[in-house]
């Protein structure tokens, strides 16, 4: 029997729950299918760093080197590890080793789920730029905690990674409606943005099919909310990315929804899976997380490794389970229970 190798990491907060929750659904969905996932689970998270120092030991990233995939649920737990120290000890670097470099965040109102727009016809794929930009960590401070303190943070757009990006974003494009938006800030970012927009531009030429608009990212903010309907593929640099994307998650419903699946396109390393959320300190240890963004996020993974039959109808169980008003409403439901619903939907 085909088996897949992945590794587990829930992290933080919530993310036990919801990567737990997920791991339950994927595994119903295997044994459908016919193939099998086999766990490793790593215990990575903020209480890991409380108790070693680091996020992840030394050699974390040649350890899931060897694993068909990631699965992530959340990590950051601010009140003892501060986030930048828990992002670019564990998130951040898996990223960038596994050039993961198009991170793919799907926007649409699951059924049974009421957004704060009027209107819920809209199905954006936003494609965020995932390893370099603004989230290129390179940058210092001189002079800590005097008057003359100076704080410095470079974004680096290559040729190469903004490049990739784009094309990635173009090719999703022909393979939905053929429409894609690229977003910058060129009017204020002179070089960076300047660069980004010709690079579009070079790209457009070798696809003539797909309609590009490009917007400044807050124009686009404006329009998801106006008119998401008219946006399909949505290509953002890292930064700006990562705020569209929580917009998105707000425009589908709330975070609970939002999944994502940070692609390695050249599958020379594991891709990783998670849901765009946070550990939700505020919620955690309550049993009421949400788990369908985690779930979502499974079944790309699901998709990613090559059973589409399996992913769809993972999907297709979430969607009847929020048809029957089951985990829509924000602490209505307990995760346990609508992982239960997921998984007497699916057989
Ligand atoms: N689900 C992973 C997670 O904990 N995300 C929270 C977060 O702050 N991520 C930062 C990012 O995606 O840039």
């Amino acid at each position: 029997m085909k088996t897949y190798s992945v590794a587990l990491i829930p992290g933080d907060g919530i993310g036990r729950d919801v990567t737990l929750a997920a791991w339950a659904v994927l595994e119903a969905a295997a044994k459908n299918y016919g193939f099998a996932l086999r766990a490793t689970e790593f215990p990575w998270s903020c209480a890991y760093y409380k108790e070693t120092g680091a996020m992840m030991p030394v050699d974390g990233i040649e350890t899931l080197r060897g694993y068909d995939a990631i699965l992530l649920g959340a990590v950051g737990w601010p009140v003892e590890v501060p986030d930048a120290v828990s992002l670019h000890g564990l998130l951040l670097p898996i990223r960038k080793a596994f050039v993961q470099y198009a991170n793919v965040r799907p926007h649409r109102l699951l059924p049974g789920v009421q957004g704060p727009l009027k209107f819920g016809n809209f199905d954006i794929l936003c494609i965020r730029e995932n390893t370099e930009g603004e989230y290129s960590g390179a940058g210092g401070r001189v002079h800590q905690g005097t008057s003359d303190e100076v704080a410095v943070e470079t974004s680096i757009f290559t040729r190469r990674g903004v490049e990739r990006i784009l094309r990635f974003g173009f090719d999703q494009a022909r393979q939905r409606s053929g429409k894609l938006a690229s977003v910058t800030k060129s009017n204020a970012q002179k070089y960076s943005m300047v660069f980004w927009d010709q690079i579009t531009n070079m790209l457009a030429l070798e696809y003539p099919d797909v309609e590009v608009s490009s917007y400044h990212i807050d124009a686009m903010a404006a329009r998801m909310v106006m008119a998401p309907e008219s946006l399909d593929v949505v290509v953002a640099s890292n930064l700006f990315g990562d705020i569209l994307t929580d917009l998105g998650a707000a425009i589908q419903g709330g975070l609970g929804f939002a999944a994502s699946a940070n692609i390695n396109p050249g599958r020379t390393a594991p891709s990783m899976f998670e849901p765009v959320h946070g550990s939700a300190p505020d919620i955690a240890h309550l049993g009421i997380a949400n788990p369908i963004a985690a779930i979502w996020s499974g079944a790309m993974m699901l998709e990613h490794l090559g059973e589409p039959d399996a992913a769809r109808r993972v999907m297709t169980a979430v969607e009847m389970v929020t048809s029957d008003g089951i985990g829509t409403v924000p602490g209505e439901h307990k995760t346990d229970a609508i992982t239960v619903a997921v998984l007497s939907r699916l057989g």
